[in-house]
């Protein structure tokens, strides 16, 4: 059967610069044949155009967009974009990550979690497509919607639930909770709570990969970044100071703008002078790639170009993924600003449907093997709740661990309680 994802009909029916889930957008659509733009095409070349001529030494801008979905197997005639097992891979990934906060929901009206929890529903084909084709060893860092990033770069499900409801056996010992998963073994480097906190971080690591390969010649330290942030996130300086070290530098990263339209209830439209995001790479001489992100194929594509991009050491790429979000923005949110047409709109796109059907119809595999996948995975996340549930509470003591200073006043007194159990524990403080 002939499938709406086949190499030519996939860039006529979602180009993938014409923004075209953006029914939103006011700006008139990209038009690449009236841009001065050139761009990354299958050829993988970069094409350069000068700035200015007369001056030998100011550098070339990076122009870049990319129809990034290419044939994959011509000669055979399959034309097929993924294999079976990472058509597999990837459902299975993002089946776990809905499963996943669906029963976060659940158990946060229970009662079991504290705090804020932002749930990552519908925004699946973003950490599937990028996180799915790092290495153990490559570097993510997240936000505080971070519960998916963290299970797409293998953090077990046990610890990711654990971690929510605040117990010993969280990836963070019950310290972080929602918006602070980390995990040392999977180089997840956070979650974060404050917005555009994660870019400098990543940043760093970045640095620090190129910096050991480089300076110290450690030959096996080609390891990838890749920094997820929302859209709202673009509107903050840290964001722009570290699109400069990073070009400056040409650092291993990849920067992933998971525009959901929405900073909590502030419409990306109304906050951000151009709305498209992707252009701010090319301003500070990098790639920026523009894609559909409820669709996990394409997402993988500019995935690849961009990571291999960064391994190969030819610098960093700003990508834009269009995505949505399903719930409100926290589940303290009763998410009633969103207008119910736009809701409507996206939801008839789900990315999980989507692959569904291009798995059915590219006959991948079946619908029966298809909801294997989903009852194992239904199973594993009924498993991480009872873990957790069973797991013990950090003892007090664990309170001010890593707290870095100890000010006068606080922490353990002589007696091995908390100064804050006296009565009399704010004494002292006033000359901390
Ligand atoms: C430095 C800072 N300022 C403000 C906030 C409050 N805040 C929390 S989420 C958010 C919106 C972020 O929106 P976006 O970057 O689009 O991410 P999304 O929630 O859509 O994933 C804001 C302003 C914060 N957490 N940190
Ligand atoms: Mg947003």
């Amino acid at each position: 059967m002939a499938s709406a994802f086949s190499a030519t009909k996939f860039s006529h029916l979602f180009p993938v610069y014409s923004t075209p889930a953006r029914s939103h957008y006011k700006t008139p659509p990209f038009d690449p044949l009236k841009s001065s733009a050139s761009f990354i095409g299958s050829t993988r070349s970069l094409r350069f155009h000068k700035l200015n001529q007369a001056n030998p030494h100011r550098k070339s801008a990076v122009v870049a967009v990319s129809d990034v979905v290419k044939e994959k197997d011509v000669k055979s005639g399959t034309n097929l974009l993924i294999t079976k097992e990472e058509g597999l891979e990837l459902y299975e990934d993002m089946v776990l990550g809905r499963a996943f906060e669906d029963m976060c929901a659940q158990m946060y009206y229970r009662g079991k979690m504290f705090g804020f929890v932002h749930l990552y529903n519908g925004q699946e084909a973003v950490s599937t497509g990028f996180i799915k084709l790092l290495r153990q060893d490559d570097y993510a860092v997240s936000t505080y919607r971070d519960h998916v990033h963290a299970l797409s770069k293998g953090v077990p499900a046990r610890a990711v639930m654990s971690e929510l409801f605040g117990k010993t056996t969280g990836c963070c010992r019950g310290q972080g909770g929602s918006m602070h998963m980390f995990s040392k073994e999977r180089n997840l480097l956070g979650g974060f709570a404050f917005i555009g906190e994660g870019i400098p971080v990543a940043t760093g690591a970045a640095f620090s990969s190129k910096y050991r390969r480089e300076v110290l010649k450690e030959a096996n330290s080609d390891q990838v970044t890749v920094a997820f942030f929302g859209d709202g996130t673009c509107n903050n300086g840290q964001f722009f100071e570290c699109l400069n070290m990073a070009a400056l530098w040409k650092l291993p990263i990849v920067f992933v703008v998971e525009n959901n339209l929405w900073a909590i209830g502030m419409s990306h439209l109304r906050a951000t002078s151009d709305p498209e995001i992707w252009k701010k790479g090319p301003a500070f001489g990098m790639p920026g790639v523009h894609v559909d992100g409820m669709d996990v194929l394409k997402v993988r594509e500019v995935a690849k170009e961009a990571i291999g991009r960064a391994r190969r050491g030819e610098g960093p790429t700003l990508v834009e993924c269009e995505t949505y979000r399903f719930r409100g923005h926290s589940l303290a949110d009763p998410d009633e600003l969103r207008d119910p047409a736009e809701k409507a709109h996206y939801t008839a796109r789900d990315p999980i449907t989507a692959l569904k059907k291009y798995i059915i119809e590219k006959s991948l595999a079946s619908e029966t093997e298809l909801k294997a996948i989903e009852k194992k995975i239904d199973e594993l996340v009924e498993d991480s709740v009872e873990f957790a549930d069973e797991s013990p509470l950090p003892p007090r003591s664990q309170l001010l661990e890593n707290v870095f200073a100890d000010p006068k006043g606080f922490g353990i007194g002589p007696d091995g309680r908390y100064r804050c159990e006296d009565p009399k524990f704010t004494e002292g403080t006033a000359q901390v």
